[in-house]
């Protein structure tokens, strides 16, 4: 479970993270298993910044294990409802290869261009583990913009849901100050889907290694317009909070 502080900063600012969710030992054995991916498809020499693998959860059950051996399903259901989330299909290992001196302009939300069947591939919450320290700015670290949920949930009510397709993973909304998300290896994000975030630079000497997994709750599809207007519609145990 999330104690109170933690969800209250979820909701205040769309994301948490939580030290060392994630064991040594399943960091370990899930670092093997991204070694092999990126053997088997190597980024080439000159490649640098962000370097991905989408892999089949079903292919990668040390992956997937961060979120199931794990005490962060418990932790993401203390926000989602206990039984609400579904296994993710897929599994994002998210390279950030130095030297790559980049600062992001802004902010982008996930799920453009729409799937195959036309829906915007919105979710409920991104769930990050850290799979090496980055412990300092501008290491490959994730940039978040603190709030943009909620700014983001009023841009689609003022406009619309369909407005999505429109802005492009990109709506032109008013940005706070960004941060980059610190931590160790082991450490768990949880995001909601409307925060804005991007990829930053890593000017460090290491790679950035993170593990990214696209969590919905059942049902989720089937309602993308309504949960782009109103932020906790798969967050019952939120609303409850917010009503009392
Ligand atoms: O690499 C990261 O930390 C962020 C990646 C991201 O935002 C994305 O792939 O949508
Ligand atoms: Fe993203």
């Amino acid at each position: 479970m999330l104690d109170h502080g933690q969800i209250q900063e979820f909701v205040e600012r769309g994301f948490v993270v939580i030290p060392q969710a994630v064991s040594a030992d399943l960091v370990s054995r899930a670092s093997v298993q991204i070694d092999d991916l990126i053997a088997e498809h190597p980024p080439g020499e000159a490649v640098c910044g962000p370097h991905f693998y989408f892999p089949d959860s079903t292919a990668v059950p040390e992956l997937l294990a961060l979120m199931t051996q794990t005490g962060a399903w418990s932790l993401m259901e203390s926000l989602t409802g206990e039984g609400s989330l579904e296994i993710p299909a897929q599994v994002q290992v998210a390279l950030n290869i130095p030297p790559f001196s980049h600062r992001p302009g802004g902010h982008h939300i996930d799920g453009f261009p729409p799937e195959p069947d036309g829906r915007p591939g919105t979710f409920t919450m991104l769930a990050g583990v850290l799979m090496s320290d980055q412990l300092a700015d501008d290491a490959g670290n994730l940039w978040v913009w603190p709030g943009t949920h909620t700014t983001h949930a009023e841009y689609f009510r003022e406009h619309g849901p369909d407005a999505f397709f429109r802005a492009g993973g990109y709506p032109p909304i008013q940005l706070p100050e960004a941060e980059q998300i610190r931590g160790k290896a082991g450490d768990l994000v949880l995001a909601h889907y409307l925060l804005g975030h991007n990829i930053g630079g890593n000017t460090a000497a290491g790679t950035r290694r993170a593990a990214y997994f696209r969590m919905k709750c059942s049902g989720h599809d089937a309602h993308w317009r309504e949960f782009l207007q109103d932020l906790w519609f798969d967050y019952p145990p939120v609303r409850t909070l917010l009503s009392t």
